[in-house]
């Protein structure tokens, strides 16, 4: 069900050889890109009317407005069960506490006396955040985008997710009814690439917006990819990933439940589990057997996706290898069962979230740990972050200097100035000292 890599015995080699040899899903975002370039320039061109002939055409349903009412919103609570709501509550209480611990606050350096760079921090103006439908409907991840955007004090929030036949063209309820919870009235039914365009260039209906955040398909991939530049996004989402670094000391029951947890998402998830102990590798591999068969989901995506090219178990010589390989892997989730898991931790310097020891399952974090779970993948935690406050800032640097403070430093700009052959650059300068720059 799922393959080996055997990494022992060899010097593990250096950087992108040592990535090349792991397992990573083939997830081609450029391919997409030109079929949604139609896509978004028919939103752009034909406004909503593109967006209800797209929603009947990809979901099979027409609208009679792409908004929806804010009623409507409001009455998805109302009708949401009365457990689910708790749960979404108790995820929103803690994923707040978390965010609110990342604002950031102005601060004002003295560089000389008399000179000062203040850097204070905007929020974006507008947000156009997406929740996936179909295959995926997840109300958490409506919490996950909404809750830092609110942190940062963004003033405007605006959400899309596709239509559904189901529901007389409505977004699914649960995720309606997340919305309600959080706050959020203003919900489009709007799906994939063609959500992005409306926020990206603006609708009849809906107000464009200078950033769009949130999880989807290649498809919401590919149309961020097409606006990048344009607006601001947050990362182009891949499936889903768990790497578990694990020795001896892992209980396979909770290794296997792991890695089958995240390929429950998607047939191109990642389950990879990295060891120096065949022993726990069997045990895995076995334990993995009933664990599958028990489920639901089965079929469609764990069996493709723990059997797929993205998944492996990886065995290492020792901790100290399986760390080189998690770090050179950047895994989405990073899971570390092992001896002294919180010091081997310490050690990982690519991961987008990691869960240190047993009691920190992929899934408390996906749900209720406070973290965000929106999260780099495909090896992009190497240069990038989750999502959070921050994500929704602007950091402005405020330039303030006395007459005198210029004075001291402007013979070093001009040298600068010339030394780049840019003198009008120069020139700003002398022309406030009577073109005769002090120590120049
Ligand atoms: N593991 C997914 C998020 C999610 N899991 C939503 C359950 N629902 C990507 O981090
Ligand atoms: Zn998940």
């Amino acid at each position: 069900m799922i393959s080996r890599i055997d990494l022992r015995g060899d010097a593990l080699p250096e950087g992108p050889a040592l990535r090349d040899l792991l397992p990573r899903a083939d997830f081609d975002v450029s391919a997409a890109l030109e079929k949604v370039r139609p896509i978004c320039e028919a939103v752009h061109h034909r406004g909503d009317a593109a967006l209800i002939d797209f929603a009947e055409k990809f979901d099979g349903v027409r609208l009679t407005s792409v908004r929806v009412p804010a009623e409507v919103v409001a009455q998805a609570l109302e009708q949401l069960d009365p457990a689910v709501r708790a749960a979404l509550e108790e995820s929103i209480r803690r994923a707040r506490i978390v965010h609110r611990e990342q604002r950031r606050t102005t601060h004002t350096t003295q560089v000389v006396p008399g000179g000062t760079v203040t850097e204070k921090w905007v929020p974006v103006e507008r947000v156009g955040l997406y929740a996936p439908g179909g295959r995926s409907v997840y109300p958490s991840s409506v919490i996950m985008n909404v809750v830092p955007a609110q942190e940062a004090g963004v003033p405007s929030i605006a959400l899309a997710s596709p239509a559904q036949a189901e529901f007389d063209g409505l977004p699914h309820p649960t995720i309606l009814a997340a919305c309600a919870l959080l706050g959020v009235d203003e919900v489009y039914a709007a799906g994939g690439a063609t959500a992005v365009a409306m926020f990206a260039y603006g609708t009849e209906s809906c107000p464009p917006a200078p950033m769009v955040t949130g999880p989807g398909n290649i498809w919401v991939a590919a149309a961020k990819r097409y606006f990048t530049g344009v607006i601001g996004i947050d990362s182009e989402a891949g499936p889903t990933e768990i790497a578990v670094l694990a020795d001896d000391t892992a209980d396979p029951v909770h290794v296997a439940a792991d890695l089958i947890s995240q390929a429950e998402h998607d047939p191109l998830a990642a389950a990879v589990l990295v060891t120096d102990s065949v022993s726990l590798a069997d045990a895995v591999e076995k334990e993995l057997q009933p664990q599958v068969e028990a489920t639901k989901h089965v079929e469609d995506r764990i069996r493709p996706s723990l059997a797929g090219r993205q998944s492996a178990i990886v065995l290492v010589d020792g901790v100290d290898e399986g760390l080189r390989v998690v770090n050179a892997y950047g895994a989405e989730h990073l899971e570390i069962q092992t001896a002294d898991a919180a010091a081997v931790a310490e050690r990982v310097v690519n991961a987008g979230a990691i869960f240190i020891g047993p009691w920190a399952p992929v899934s408390l974090g996906d749900y209720a740990a406070g973290s965000n779970h929106v999260l780099p993948t495909g090896g992009c935690a190497c240069h990038s972050s989750g999502l959070s406050v921050q994500s929704f800032l602007r950091g402005i640097h405020i330039v303030d200097y006395t007459k005198d403070a210029l004075a001291e430093v402007a013979h070093h700009v001009v040298t600068l100035a010339e030394a780049e052959d840019l003198p009008a650059h120069g020139a700003a300068i002398k022309a406030r000292f009577g073109w005769k720059v002090p120590g120049k």
